[in-house]
């Protein structure tokens, strides 16, 4: 057993679009799958880092969400949205089982927090229980998997809770100093936004800062199903976790290497967002 405790965490989101096809429900894309665990695994045994991953929901998660419109929470004219909101959860548990083995298969122990039961909507916003557990697989150095789940409120209600808002969640509560980087690892280099001086064309931002964030315009190549807001949303959390001083990278999975390398520090094509 390995005990890295003191090692700075690098939080991995594996993003829905580049671990599934979004436009084909419940297919996964098994090389981008099995290409960006053994980077990590190899990362997790060789680097003095410790990893936590959470993942999207892709084809999987989102398109159960839209159909009982889980995302919108309870809604009287929609019909069977209990079962709705069972479906959701158990399509991530399906996508997160699927990541999970690629994990075990090969001897690297990780284990799955499901959020719905860690993660709950009162009336002071949202509430997260699962630090202690977080960090005692730390210590055991058995990496963590959460993924975007369904999530209930009282009132009773429900809504989706994104990956992307977990992460902030593990960022605010395991405290800024200990987390090196987000990676956002996805299926294009990094953020474009539209050239103005060539409506057809876009430029890829390689560099951006807490103040470029607010208002900028990103270009989205392929927009998919998506009921967390897409790119728009995805950007309202990472602004929030510059905002702890934590540095975001957003970079194309599909690359080889690409994760390692980042992981490890080196330099690849990708987006990097820092506070200043
Ligand atoms: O793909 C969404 O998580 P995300 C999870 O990180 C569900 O936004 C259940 C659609």
């Amino acid at each position: 057993m390995k005990n890295k405790l003191q090692s700075s965490i690098t939080v991995i989101k594996l993003g829905g679009s580049f671990l599934t096809d979004k436009n084909i429900p419940n297919s996964v894309r098994k090389q981008a799958i099995e290409s960006s665990i053994k980077q990590i695994i190899q990362a997790t045994l060789t680097l003095d880092h410790n990893a936590i991953i959470v993942h999207g929901g892709g084809s999987f998660g989102h398109p159960m969400a839209l159909k009982y419109k889980i995302h919108q929470g309870l809604d009287t004219e929609t019909p069977n949205q209990d079962l709705g909101l069972a479906l959701t959860h158990h399509k991530m548990e399906e996508l997160n089982g699927i990541i999970l083995s690629e994990f075990l298969v090969r001897g690297f122990p990780v284990m799955s927090l499901p959020p719905a039961s860690m993660f709950y909507h009162n009336s002071k916003g949202l509430n997260f229980t699962g630090k202690p557990q977080i960090e005692s697989l730390l210590e055991l150095g058995v990496t963590p998997i959460l993924y975007g789940d369904v999530l209930l409120h009282s009132s009773p209600n429900f809504s989706i809770l994104s990956g992307d808002r977990i992460i902030l969640e593990l960022c605010k509560s395991l405290g800024p100093s200990r987390i090196s980087k987000v990676i956002f690892v996805f299926d294009e280099d990094g953020l474009y936004i539209p050239d103005p001086s060539d409506s057809t064309c876009n430029i890829l931002k390689l560099n951006l800062s807490y103040s470029q964030l607010e208002n900028l315009e990103i270009t989205q190549k392929d927009p998919k199903i998506d009921v967390t807001g897409g790119i728009e949303g995805k950007l309202q959390e990472v602004r929030k976790i510059v905002a702890l001083e934590i540095p975001v990278q957003f970079l194309n999975g599909n690359v080889p290497n690409n994760l390692f390398k980042a992981i490890d520090g080196q330099k690849v094509r990708s987006t990097t967002i820092s506070y200043k």
